[in-house]
């Protein structure tokens, strides 16, 4: 949390060193290989990670995390089919929420099947409800279990809802493109909610606690932190020798 809200703050401390921003955050340490700004170039990225995985004999497996507008480029189709050809350990997780920025889904692609064009590729996918946590939870160790086992690559599609803006925290409500009667079921039925319900009321408190001061803890630390020296500009750019 601290590296990472650092790196939100352009700070030394941060996970990328204070040169990634809030769209390119790395921690290879943690199994986090990198995010990018540029819409489904993970998909390729985390393929190239498996293929490598698959070299070094490791039992690891490769999650790869995008959204609904990722599946309508080129590079998505390319990675899935090559994933599929040498049976890789990965695994395709579509986060559907509906929306790339301001279109909806139907208005961007012909067939709203997602799973559908993963099938077509050759490999088995699933679409899951992205607000039942506990369901989505076992389901998905199973599914890693299977592609740990040698299955190959599998695709969940997991359904869910943007809230807020596309950027920011603000409400874009008032821009048009959607309204609120359709948002409002996925408000009602929200997966936090729903699993804090299911604890008790001292459990919950606890955990808000938690999680408040883990949040104060790093943004505090990303505030005392120094910013990176201009010889960080030059460093990381290309592989250092060791
Ligand atoms: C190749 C590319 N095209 C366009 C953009 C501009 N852009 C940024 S986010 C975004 C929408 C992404 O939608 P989706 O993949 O569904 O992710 P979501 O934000 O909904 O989680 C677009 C088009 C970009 N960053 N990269
Ligand atoms: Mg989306």
């Amino acid at each position: 949390m601290r590296a990472m809200v650092a790196e939100l703050f352009g700070k030394a401390t941060g996970c990328s060193r204070g040169k990634g921003g809030s769209m390119h955050l790395i921690a290879p340490d943690k199994g986090v290989m990198g995010m990018s700004a540029v819409v489904g170039t993970t998909v390729a990225n985390a393929v190239g990670h498996a293929y490598a995985l698959r070299f070094r004999k490791s039992d690891a497996i490769v999650a790869s995390f995008f959204g609904d507008g990722a599946t309508e480029e080129g590079v998505f189709a390319e990675s899935l089919n090559f994933a599929v050809l040498k049976k890789l350990p990965i695994l395709f997780i579509c986060e559907n929420n509906g929306y790339a920025i301001h279109t909806h889904q139907s208005r961007r692609q012909g067939s709203l099947a997602i799973c559908d064009r993963a099938r077509a590729h050759g490999m088995p996918a699933e679409q899951l409800d992205g607000n039942d946590l506990l369901w989505l939870t076992e389901r998905v160790s199973q599914v890693v279990d299977q592609v740990r086992g040698g299955a190959g690559p599998m695709f969940l599609e997991v359904r869910t809802y943007r809230w807020r803006e596309h950027v920011g925290p603000g409400l874009d409500f008032h821009l048009g493109y959607r309204d609120e009667e359709e948002a409002q079921p996925w408000l009602d039925n929200d997966a936090v909610p729903r699993l804090a319900d299911m604890i008790s009321r001292e459990d919950k408190a606890r955990v808000e606690r938690e999680v408040e001061l883990e949040i104060t803890d790093a943004f505090a630390f990303a505030e005392a932190s120094p910013y990176p020296q201009p010889a960080e500009l030059t460093r990381d750019i290309y592989k250092e020798k060791n």
